[in-house]
């Protein structure tokens, strides 16, 4: 199986990245070059289930016909003005952004760590200019097992040593607690110079771990109770992603600051953002903030015909709906290798149980061999996220891709 040979073409692709490119990924040996809907095509024709959809920059699906078509109509009028010059895009994606999820402002970023960045300072800012914390003193807690990007500063609260080892020195500021755990949040909240709270609804990279009903709700309570912002990082679980337009829903709780980004743009063109009340993005000035790309037209444009998109062709309850049917019909496999199937929507993992510790690597090669694609992610787990446009049908051929792949393991 991982003697598979590989074609000429296949292998000439793989050649240049291993020659040519930076060594920071091991991709599945698979070289895509067409993608339409739930499906990708690589370079020989082979046409597979995308079931990783990006990262989940993809839940409108590959190419979505109206993302593309805002997206080359823009193109051709205006690309980029920078943050110097108004644009006529720009104000009508904000009032478009805001009204779609009830806040005051929004910021444009770009890639998400960027829109992470930008909550960081956004939260330490609304500490000293409306909690009073003293200059340079603000803490923020985060959670054991986070993924939130990977600049000097998101890394330096990573708890994985993949992502900080040897790139220190580290940030300082930040208080590290176990996820799913409001006592140790309690307790951390005492410190008076903690400012916020920044945590991910679900944690992806950590392999889709779903906290406890009520967990959300309980954070935020207490943040409440202690004066301090809570800050969700939505950039994987937003946008329908989980069955809800945002994970934070399925609790009814609203984050202070909300950051979004892949699927904002329908996998087309980096686009991040920052959203938040008044009270907390006015402490931003002229001047002490931005980017070049940042509300850049394109970017807006194509960011208002995703989120079009994904409530017209509803696609969160879709999500929630053939999310509930994969996790069933995974279950009805009874298979001695998944030891653990969870999720929410279409946001889910399974873990592999297997003497063989590069089993679920096997695994996603042979699902490759058989149409599908999915993704080992720390050894033993493999997430499954296909685009949200995914019918029953396609459901259904793909678990029985996955049991007829399964069958490698034996
Ligand atoms: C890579 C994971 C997914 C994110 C959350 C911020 C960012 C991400 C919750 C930063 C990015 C990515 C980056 C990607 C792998 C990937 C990932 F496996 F690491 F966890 F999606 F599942 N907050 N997640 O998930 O966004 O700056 O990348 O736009 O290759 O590192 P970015």
């Amino acid at each position: 199986m991982l003697t598979q040979t590989l074609s000429e073409k296949t292998q000439y692709y793989l050649q240049l990245e291993e020659d040519f490119g930076a060594h920071n990924y091991h991709p599945l040996p698979v070289v895509l070059e067409k993608g339409k809907g739930v499906f990708v095509w690589d370079v020989e024709g082979k046409k597979y289930y995308d079931f990783l959809s990006g990262y989940s920059a993809i839940n409108q699906g590959h190419c979505h016909p109206r993302i593309v078509n805002a997206l080359i109509e823009q193109s051709k009028k205006l690309t980029l003005t920078s943050r110097a010059f108004y644009n006529n895009l720009l104000g009508e994606y904000e009032k478009f952004v805001t009204e779609y999820f009830g806040y005051d402002k929004l910021l444009p970023t770009n890639t998400g760590v960027e829109a992470v960045e930008t909550a960081i300072k956004l939260c330490r800012r609304w500490g000293y200019e409306n909690k009073g914390i003293e200059d340079g003193e603000a803490k923020i807690i985060v959670c054991e097992n986070n993924f939130h990007g990977r600049t000097s500063t998101v890394i330096s609260f990573s708890t994985d040593p993949q992502s900080y080892s040897k790139f220190g020195p580290y940030m300082p500021g930040f208080i590290i607690i176990p996820y799913n755990d409001t006592n140790a949040l309690q307790k951390a909240l005492e410190d008076k110079n903690v400012a916020g709270f920044l945590v991910e609804p679900i944690q992806g990279e950590a392999g889709v771990c779903v906290p406890d009903e009520g967990y959300l709700s309980k954070a935020k309570q207490l943040c409440e109770a202690y004066n301090i912002l809570f800050i969700g990082d939505e950039i994987q679980t937003g946008l329908g992603r989980t069955g809800k337009m945002l994970a934070c829903d399925h609790e009814n709780v609203r984050a202070d600051i909300l950051i979004l980004g892949k699927a904002l743009s329908g996998g087309t063109i980096p686009v991040s953002a920052v959203l938040a009340d008044d009270k907390i993005m006015m402490n931003i000035k002229p001047g002490e903030h931005g980017s070049t790309y940042g509300g850049n037209p394109l970017a807006c444009a194509v960011a208002i015909e995703s989120l079009k998109v994904l409530k017209e062709e509803s696609m969160t309850e879709n999500a929630e709906a053939m999310g509930v049917l994969l996790r069933n019909e995974l279950h009805k496999l009874n298979s001695p290798f998944i030891s653990t199937i969870r999720g929410k929507g279409l946001l889910n993992a399974i873990v592999i149980n297997h003497a063989n510790k590069d089993a679920a690597w096997e695994l996603c090669v042979e699902l490759k061999e058989n149409g599908l694609l999915a993704k080992p992610t720390h050894g033993d787990k493999i997430r499954f996220a296909p685009p949200l446009i995914i019918t029953k049908a396609q459901i259904t051929e793909c678990v029985n891709i996955i049991a007829d792949s399964l069958k490698c393991l034996e």
